[in-house]
């Protein structure tokens, strides 16, 4: 391809094996959803939130050029309400998402402990127990087994209950809690849930959009505080809790001797019985006795993300590269379950040798081979997958296009890694993370999460936002794609202090940290929540998540469920800001609720802002706006270290009633 070609697919990624292999998609005339993304333009009235179509009186078309009150749909619902409903939809169908992934989990652990899914077992106790505290199941003389199979019981609850409160509302900080239950936030069960949102919606119920998206915030916290957690928090008792792991993350991931197997898509389940089968002498020498050296494991996605934190298998990246994958021409089968597979995928590999395999009882992709997934029989069924991939090694064409670039990153943070990392085998504490952003080494935090999204270059949102936050000392934390994007820009590794600013990389030395964290896949946004209720209530820095100089970021979001992530985000007190485009842009009323109404009730708010400088002002802003309000000291790169702060009466009352701030000037890292 000319360089004049390869300059303009620039526009596309800054990956630069993704540019080289949709150079050979251009070529080869192949479609991707890089070019789809340019023939299929956005509806403009869906887009901003204005289309109604809950009801064959329309599809209602609601954009005026005389202001958002100026039009109704046929049956005088105006724009707010519309607006309101298509996003809260959105965020009920990304919470339903992230729960039934739980759900199965939850059932996993369930049939783990009573012995019907024999190739499963409990592999971290410790987390269990810890879970089973938190559920307040007593586990004094029982099994291992028998404590499982009463925390899985008890979680399950959590979906289908009618009355009462979601299990892990009760690990919230007091204040939070106290707030919800006010506010009438608290879920009573995932189920129930997102079932009255989706009657709120239909036509010709709730029409005021500030009730609409009060729902909305209570759906996504059974997203956040239910099922995302159950996901995560259960996946570490059957697969083991993350700990830093060396790996590697780019479509130069697959190896040509060897047979190419991609798993991709959301659930751990299937995906580690293949890690398992891959790993085992039957499989690898049949795999030879097919010609090729071996069995070569790669994630991609979230999937990935799974099997990465917890046994450092390869990534060949996010949700974007999925057909690039197929692009090489090296990958034997294509292992899919759940959640941001597209389904362009079945063209594109009929194109190659690349068998498509789906795996989801829920999840059918015409041209796909089905090989269903099934927990009693899990190692049989990821065996049989790895033998249809090993006996298609033989069609793979003579020439495939495995890019030559390789990262290495470092993966794996868990929550209970980082307490670990901070405070030291014996006294595991947030203590030194609270003191350093106290002292200003730390300026604030940030997570930047969420999606690759054709619509705009891809990796370039995140890895901008990534490095100009760490060089103004602002310590990031990653989960899903987003994660991605800086593992295939090496921005994963302890090399990156480097960019640091001063303060922060002088934290990251003296811990031994890369400044940007790992955390695991879009589920583990859990292990987020977890964190800031720790920094929260480790004092010092307030005592609720509202309190703290932290800010959530999407830059390049696509899916429901970074919408459902984002609420629970902001029901939980953080600004979050998501870019590209908005779906509530044309309602001005509805980003003021948004913004300045859920600013004053949950000291959170949810902003679109499309400009990457105006995210990282508007992030730097917010988190110097919360240090002011704690009376930390100004932040100011390189000068750091204890300050005096003169306090007036009122925060002096504060003190003496909440200890809110008992531990600020204690000295640390
Ligand atoms: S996979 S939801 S594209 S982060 Fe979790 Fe990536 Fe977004 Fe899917």
């Amino acid at each position: 391809m000319s360089e004049e070609k390869k300059e303009k697919k620039k526009a596309t990624s800054i990956d630069p094996c993704a540019i080289d292999l949709l150079a050979y998609a251009e070529e080869c005339n192949i479609s991707t959803a890089f070019s789809r993304a340019d023939t299929v333009k956005p509806c403009p009235i869906g887009a901003e939130g204005a289309c109604c179509k809950i009801c064959s009186m329309g599809p209602c078309r609601l954009k005026s050029k005389e202001g958002e009150d100026a039009i109704k749909g046929v049956c005088g619902a105006g724009l707010p309400t519309v607006t309101a409903r298509n996003f809260a939809r959105m965020v009920a169908g990304g919470t339903a998402a992230h729960s039934d992934h739980a759900r199965d989990i939850a059932n996993t652990l369930l049939a783990a402990a009573t012995g019907e899914a024999k190739d499963f077992q409990i592999k971290d106790v410790k987390k269990l127990m810890a879970v089973a505290k938190k559920f307040g199941i007593e586990t004094a003389d029982k099994t291992k087994e028998q404590v499982a199979k009463e925390v899985a019981e008890f979680a399950l609850k959590d979906f289908g209950q009618q009355k009462g409160e979601v299990s892990y509302i009760r690990t919230a900080t007091k204040k939070r809690q106290e707030l919800w239950r006010q506010l009438g936030l608290v879920p009573r069960g995932v189920d129930r849930e997102i079932t009255e949102l989706m009657h709120r919606t239909t036509m010709g119920v709730d029409s005021d959009p500030e009730d609409i998206l009060k729902h909305a915030l209570k759906v996504s916290l059974a997203d956040g505080w239910s099922g995302s957690m159950i996901g995560t928090d259960f996946s570490d008792i059957l697969f083991g809790t993350p700990k830093p792991v060396r790996s590697e993350d780019t479509l130069g991931a697959f190896r040509k001797e060897y047979v190419n197997v991609v798993v991709h898509g959301h659930e751990p389940t299937l995906s580690e019985m293949i890690v398992v089968a891959s790993e085992m002498p039957e499989m690898i020498e049949y795999a030879k006795s097919k010609g090729a050296a071996g069995i070569n494991l790669v994630g991609m996605c979230c999937t990935s993300n799974e099997i990465l934190v917890r046994h450092g298998i390869k990534s060949a990246g996010g949700f974007l590269n999925q057909e690039l994958g197929v692009l090489t021409g090296a990958v034997e089968a294509m292992v899919v379950d759940v959640q941001c597979i597209m389904p362009a995928l079945s063209d594109v590999s009929a194109k190659f040798h690349t068998k498509l395999v789906t795996t989801s009882a829920k999840c059918r992709i015409q041209g796909a081979t089905h090989i269903e997934y099934d927990e009693h029989r899990a190692l049989e069924v990821a065996k049989e997958i790895l033998r249809l991939a090993s006996d298609n090694f033989k069609n793979r064409p003579s020439e495939t296009r495995i890019p030559t670039d390789r990262k290495t990153m470092i993966a794996g943070f868990s929550h209970e890694y980082i307490e670990f990392m901070l405070g030291g085998r014996f006294r595991k504490s947030f203590r030194p993370l609270n003191d350093a952003i106290i002292a200003g080494r730390i300026r604030g935090l940030a997570g930047i999460v969420g999606c690759n999204n054709p619509r705009v270059e891809q990796d370039s949102l995140h890895n901008y936002l990534v490095k100009e936050l760490i060089a103004n000392d602002v310590l990031v934390v990653q989960t899903g794609c987003g994660a991605h994007a800086s593992g295939k820009a090496g921005l994963l590794t302890p090399e990156t202090m480097e960019m640091a600013g001063p303060g922060l990389r002088e934290v990251c030395e003296a811990i031994g940290m890369p400044p940007v964290l790992h955390m695991g896949s879009c589920v583990d946004n859990s292990r987020i929540l977890t964190v800031l209720t720790a920094v929260a209530q480790e004092g010092g820095l307030g005592d609720d998540i509202s309190d703290i100089p932290v800010v959530g970021l999407a830059p390049e979001w696509m899916s429901e469920k970074a919408l459902a992530i984002a609420l629970y985000a902001v029901a939980s007190g953080l600004y979050v800001i998501f870019g590209v485009e908005s779906p509530i842009a044309a309602s001005p009323t509805i980003q003021k609720i948004m913004s300045e109404g859920w600013e004053k009730m949950l000291g959170g708010k949810m902003e679109f802002i499309p400009g990457k400088e105006e995210m990282l002002a508007a992030t730097l802003a917010h988190i110097d706006k919360k240090r002011d309000a704690l009376k930390l000291r100004k932040y100011e790169k390189g000068k750091f270290g204890v300050e005096k702060v003169l306090m007036d009466m009122a925060a002096r009352r504060k003190l003496e009633a909440g200890g809110a701030h008992a531990h600020q000037g204690v000295g640390g890292v």
